[in-house]
């Protein structure tokens, strides 16, 4: 990996010579003395002048008594990576010190501690990972930290949210964060969203959130329930957006005023529990028309005894679905959510739904379809399939509620 590293090359019979810049694709971009970037596609090595490792010099960090203790836990993401454009180095921000130097407002808000757990993008996260995080972060509150924030890649943050508030109890907050934009950009939310994400970690909250930008102006960010946010956009700065349950609070930016908007769990409210196994052997599938059921039994034969079905509507499949649902739900436990995000399953409207509860499906409520992939792991994971099928419908952290009122902004 040349990344970083001054080179001498050859191209276009001429010699170039300066740092070499990340590229995303096989074009070779060298930031030349002038300033310039350069790329090149066909060229010829000459020397590697020097392998340049950019020490990021950092102050040491000093603690000030009185603050609350808040570890942050890295595991990647734009939010934890930045383009170095004055030495072309690719540097990642994992110690504290590194995070407070670019944030120095974070050492007004609380003393840090950090930690890289991994530094992964989060298309490339796994549950074994949610796990490792799922201990880590028990073990950083029973130590007793004030509260914990992961950061963490947008694009799967709220899997990763979801998980660890089925496997951790926690009196505490737990605050992911991420960015859309990463920390050398002008647009960049980085900042914002960590120090938004400081606010919570230190405030009147115990369960797991999701601290992202509210509006696309550095006004304020949202606290969301870790099990009712979904990323809705691919790119906009408030992509973030709570559904079927309000967000929790709202931060303002910078005066760091928290204003509660919804029902939470407090803090101190639950005892600090961990209960980290999940059965990975179990499948979202959405439904679409024409989808032939075969996809159930591929998945049965496989040895998966959890379906999410991802129906359309109220929860409703073809109705040439319903033989091999109702085989299927003889030894698994097959729960209905809808496509429709908003709102919540009820199948017993239409004859559809009816014959489908009729084979043993269990209604989703207004769980996200993604949620409650993550609950039936949980749930397979700690309980047999009778027992599991009996807690879908339990609202355990927040992840259903008994109506469905809100139905907030759509971007
Ligand atoms: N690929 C995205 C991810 O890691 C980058 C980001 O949004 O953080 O989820």
């Amino acid at each position: 990996m040349l990344e970083g590293k001054r080179v001498r090359i050859k191209a276009k019979d001429r010699i170039f010579e300066g740092l070499v810049m990340p590229s995303a694709t096989d074009t070779l971009v060298i930031k030349l003395d002038s300033g310039y970037n350069v790329g090149f596609k066909d060229y010829e090595l000459l020397e590697v002048i020097e392998d340049e490792k950019v020490v990021v010099e950092s102050p040491e960090l000093e603690r000030k008594a009185g603050l609350p203790e808040i570890k942050i836990i890295s595991t990647g993401g734009t939010i934890a990576s930045k383009v170095d454009y004055k030495t072309g180095a690719v540097t990642s921000q994992f110690s504290a010190e590194e995070i407070v130097s670019e944030v120095p407002e974070l050492a007004e808000l609380c003393n840090i501690d950090a930690e890289l757990l991994y530094n992964i993008l989060s298309e490339n996260m796994k549950p074994a990972y949610w796990i490792e995080l799922a201990r880590g972060v028990y073990k950083t509150l029973k130590k007793g930290y004030d509260g914990v924030i992961v950061t963490h890649g947008t694009d799967t943050m709220s899997y990763t949210a979801s998980a660890l508030a089925f496997m951790l109890s926690t009196p505490k907050p737990v605050v992911f964060v991420g960015a859309q934009r990463s920390s050398d950009r002008p647009s960049s939310d980085a900042a914002m969203n960590l120090i938004c994400a400081a606010q919570a970690a230190t405030a009147d909250l115990g369960e797991v959130a999701v601290v992202m930008h509210a509006t696309t102006n550095d006004d304020f960010c949202y606290i969301h329930r870790g099990v009712k946010v979904r990323k809705l956009h691919t790119s906009r700065r408030d992509a973030f957006q709570s559904v079927n349950y309000p967000p929790l609070g709202k931060v303002e930016y910078p005066s760091g005023k928290i204003t509660w908007m919804a029902e939470r769990f407090k803090r101190g409210e639950r005892g600090l529990e961990l209960r980290d196994k999940l059965e990975e052997k179990v499948v979202l599938i959405k439904f679409f028309p024409g989808l032939r059921p075969d996809v159930l039994e591929y998945y049965h034969q496989e040895g998966y005894r959890g379906f999410v079905i991802e129906g359309t509507g109220l929860g409703h499949v073809s109705t040439d679905w319903v033989d091999t649902v109702k085989r299927v739900c003889e030894d698994s436990v097959v729960v209905m959510t809808s496509q429709c995000l908003w709102g919540r399953v009820c199948d017993r409207v239409y004859d559809t739904g009816r014959y489908l509860l009729k084979a043993g499906v269990v209604e989703g409520e207004d769980m996200l379809p993604e949620v409650a992939l993550v609950k039936l792991m949980w749930l397979l994971g700690n309980y047999d399939v009778d027992e599991a099928r009996r807690k879908v419908g339990e609202n355990l952290v927040g992840e259903m509620t008994p109506t469905t009122g809100y139905c907030g902004k759509v971007l």
